[in-house]
C-alpha cells in the first residue's frame, strides 16, 4: 500500500477489495443517500437504488468540491450530513469513495475553468501553493470528524480519488493544463503532505483516468506503485451511443492486468449514461462489457454517477423504464450490495 502505516481499518478494507475483486463487482453511487430524482432535503438513510430494488449500494461515492470554503459541496451536499453519513456506511459495513471537484486555486472559479496554469501555481513554490495547502488541511480536518464508532482515534477509510479523468482536458488538471512531470510532482506532493505532514492513515490512493488507447497512454502520466493503490477507470462515453463497448471491455481487461501485475486493485471509478435511455442497458451493456471477458470481470467495484434530476441521473429511481432490467441486474451473483458485505466475516 501506498502507506506503510495506514489503519487497521484501512488495510483490511484494501485486503477485502484484493480478495473479492477477482469474483464480485460491488455497486456504488454517487451521492446516493444525499438526495434522489424526486427527493432532496436531509434523510438520514435513504436511497433511490434502495427505493428501486430493497438494497443499497456497496460503495458510497462523495465529493469534495467547496470543502474549507463553503458549507454544502459544489452539489448542494452538506458537509456535517457527509461525515455522518460516511460514519453510518462504514458502521453497516459499507464503503466511502471520495472524489474532489477542486476549484480553480487561480482564478476562483471551477473544475472546469483551465486557465491560470493552475498545476504549475500549485506546485510548491508557485503563486497558489499556499492555496492548495490549505485546502488539503480542510480535508484533513473533516477526515478528523469521521471517528469510528468506539475507537479513540480511528478514523472512517477512504478510498481517496484526486485529479481524475486527467487524460480529458475538461478540467484544469487535465492533460492539456500540464506536463506529465507537473501532474505526477502534484501527485506524489499531495501523498506525501496528506500521509507524511498531515499523519493521514486512513486513505487508500486510487488512481482515475478516462479512457484511453492503450496500457502506455494509461500510464503515461501514473505517479509510480509507491503513489497508488488501487488502478481504477472512469468511462462513460464508451458505453454510450457513440462508443465501443470492445474498447470498454479492453480496458477493463489492461486495468486489471496492470493492477494484477503489482499486487493492485482495478476498478470501473465512474461510469453511466445519463438518464439511461436504454431500457436494458444494466444487462445489456453495462454487465455485458464487465462480464464478456473473465479478466475485465475481475475489476472490484463499479460507480455510477450521481441521481439529481429526470434529465440528470444515471442509476434507476422508481418508475424508471430500466427498473426491471436493474433489478435482473443487481440480482446477478457477481454483484455485490451491501448486504452482501454487511454478511460476510472479512477478519477471518
Ligand atoms: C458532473 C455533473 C455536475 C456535477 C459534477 C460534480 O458530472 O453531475 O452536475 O456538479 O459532476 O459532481
Amino acid at each position: 500500500m501506498v502507506d506503510q502505516n495506514a489503519t487497521s481499518s484501512t488495510q483490511a478494507l484494501y485486503k477485502m477489495l484484493i480478495e473479492l475483486g477477482p469474483t464480485k463487482t460491488l455497486f456504488g453511487h454517487q451521492d446516493t443517500l444525499a438526495y434522489g430524482v424526486n427527493w432532496k432535503g436531509y434523510h438520514p438513510w435513504r436511497s433511490d437504488i434502495y427505493d428501486v430494488g430493497g438494497k443499497f449500494p456497496a460503495v458510497f461515492g462523495w465529493d469534495l468540491g467547496k470543502l474549507g470554503s463553503a458549507p454544502r459541496n459544489l452539489d448542494k451536499v452538506d458537509f456535517t450530513h457527509m461525515q455522518t453519513w460516511m460514519k453510518e456506511v462504514h458502521r453497516r459495513g459499507g464503503i466511502n469513495t471520495v472524489s474532489w471537484h477542486f476549484d480553480n486555486f487561480v482564478r476562483g472559479t471551477d473544475s472546469w475553468d483551465v486557465r491560470g496554469k493552475v498545476v504549475a501555481a500549485i506546485l510548491p513554490g508557485g503563486a497558489a501553493h499556499r492555496a492548495y495547502l490549505d485546502k488539503l488541511d480542510s480535508f484533513a480536518e473533516f477526515t478528523r470528524g469521521l471517528k469510528i464508532e468506539d475507537s479513540d482515534t480511528e478514523l472512517v477509510p477512504l478510498l481517496f480519488r484526486p485529479f481524475h479523468e486527467h487524460t480529458g482536458d475538461w478540467f484544469w488538471w487535465g492533460n492539456k493544463h500540464c506536463t506529465v512531470d507537473e501532474y505526477r510532482a502534484l501527485w506524489r506532493f499531495t501523498v506525501h503532505y496528506l500521509r507524511d505532514q498531515k499523519q493521514m492513515h486512513n486513505l487508500i490512493w486510487v488512481y482515475s483516468p478516462d479512457r484511453f488507447r492503450n496500457k502506455a497512454h494509461y500510464l503515461e502520466r501514473y505517479p509510480g506503485d509507491d503513489y497508488v493503490d488501487v488502478l481504477g477507470l472512469d468511462n462513460y462515453h464508451d458505453l454510450g451511443p457513440w462508443g465501443s463497448t470492445k474498447a470498454f471491455t479492453s480496458q477493463l481487461r489492461s486495468i486489471v492486468e496492470l493492477a494484477e501485475e503489482r499486487g493492485k486493485v482495478a476498478a470501473l471509478t465512474e461510469t453511466g449514461l445519463e438518464a439511461v435511455p436504454h431500457q436494458r442497458w444494466w444487462t445489456e451493456v453495462l454487465l455485458s462489457s464487465i462480464q464478456s471477458d473473465p479478466v475485465a470481470a475481475r475489476i472490484a467495484w463499479v460507480l455510477l454517477w450521481r441521481n439529481d434530476r429526470a434529465d440528470h441521473h444515471y442509476g434507476p429511481y422508481p418508475g424508471h423504464p430500466s427498473v426491471d432490467n436493474f433489478l435482473a441486474f443487481s440480482s446477478n451473483p457477481a454483484v455485490w450490495f451491501l448486504d452482501d458485505l454487511a454478511i460476510t466475516d472479512f477478519t477471518s
